[in-house]
């Protein structure tokens, strides 16, 4: 049993600072004896395989892209994989399958088409080999160290808009949607399944957003109409830089999850492909999400796995909990 269960929140809270703290220290325990420089990098770990330049990116920019990372004959068979899911051949316990909100009126979209999201894939042996493919998991012990859970899991299926723009996905940041800290040991590896560019609605970044507070996120009142779960940051600086990430097959961004991000329309004819798996230090600990920032969404997602479950005492972090599942070293405590 988890000796926090029962301690008051507060109390809780506090706790879970100062082992982060702790932990935070210890990782870098070397580099801040050592040299002065590297104690200064905060979003990556001194123990990895990224070069100087490439960890000096990352922490300032919050994301980094590896071109021709995953080779395409790999993401064909992931490809077939969500093929056979969305016609019902093959079944993952506790997956979400999302229909877009303009297509799920459509009685004629059928199998892959009427399907713009599946989620949590983590159980299905085929696709969680995208979480475990060696590539993409050597970097990302740089940002997790080793000890390393697959959190959560999407493979994107960003349908043509069909002219209402509810393709598009508002500007955000993953973290909120997450119960477990501290953000610096958590990181996005997101691949492109095919060309991605502006016209079929590549991902759009701030740069350097990362090293800001987590934002307030509400449902964008878009005329078009707004997908479930697609909450987006109202406030924000519209002169801010932003950069259009083009990406080819194979190409994997990497990115910090208080990095603002989002995704545009897809304007093209053709149904636009990626997958992704968040990952996390498997020694984060889970947060109280009530009464702050995230309290409407812990609210909105437990509401549903209750009803999904029937398990009506579950909370945010079960649903956590059950979805995530170990990728490499030793499951601390996600
Ligand atoms: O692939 C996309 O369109 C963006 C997805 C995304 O940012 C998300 O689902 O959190």
């Amino acid at each position: 049993m988890n000796i926090l269960s029962k301690t008051p929140s507060f109390t809780r809270q506090v706790f879970c600072t100062i082992n982060q703290q702790i932990r935070f220290l210890s990782q870098n325990k070397t580099a801040v004896s050592n040299n002065r420089q590297q104690s200064e990098l905060r979003f990556t770990l001194p123990n990895g395989n990224l070069s100087k330049e490439q960890r000096q990116e990352y922490e300032k920019n919050g994301f980094l892209v590896i071109r021709n990372l995953v080779k395409a004959k790999t993401l064909d068979h992931f490809r077939e994989r969500f093929q056979q899911v969305c016609v019902g051949i093959v079944k993952v316990p506790g997956m979400t399958v999302m229909k877009d909100v303009a297509i799920a009126k459509s009685e004629f979209a059928d199998g892959e088409k009427a399907i713009t999201k599946i989620q949590d894939f983590t159980l299905d042996d085929e696709l969680f080999k995208y979480c475990c493919e060696p590539e993409i998991v050597k970097y990302v012990e740089n940002f997790t160290g080793p000890n390393i859970m697959a959190m959560h899991t999407m493979l994107i299926n960003k349908p043509p808009d069909p002219g209402t723009q509810s393709s598009r996905h508002p500007l955000h940041q993953d973290l909120y949607y997450f119960p477990f800290r501290p953000a610096d040991r958590i990181v996005c590896a997101w691949t492109a399944m095919e060309t991605i560019n502006r016209e079929n609605g590549c991902l759009v970044v701030i740069p350097g957003s990362h090293t800001g507070e987590l934002e307030v996120h509400e449902y964008p009142k878009w005329k078009g109409g707004v997908n479930k779960m697609y909450h987006g940051i109202q406030k924000f600086d519209p002169n801010q830089k932003m950069v259009h990430l083009h990406m080819e097959t194979g190409d994997t961004v990497f990115f910090h999850p208080l990095l603002i991000h989002g995704s545009g329309t897809n304007r093209s004819s053709r149904f636009r492909k990626a997958i992704s798996c968040h990952y996390a230090d498997s020694a984060c600990e889970y947060i109280e999400c009530k009464d702050g920032v995230q309290d409407f969404i812990s609210k909105e997602v437990t509401d549903i796995f209750r009803k999904k479950t029937g398990l009506q005492d579950a909370q945010f972090e079960d649903v956590w909990r059950i979805k995530s599942r170990l990728v490499k070293g030793e499951r601390i405590n996600l």
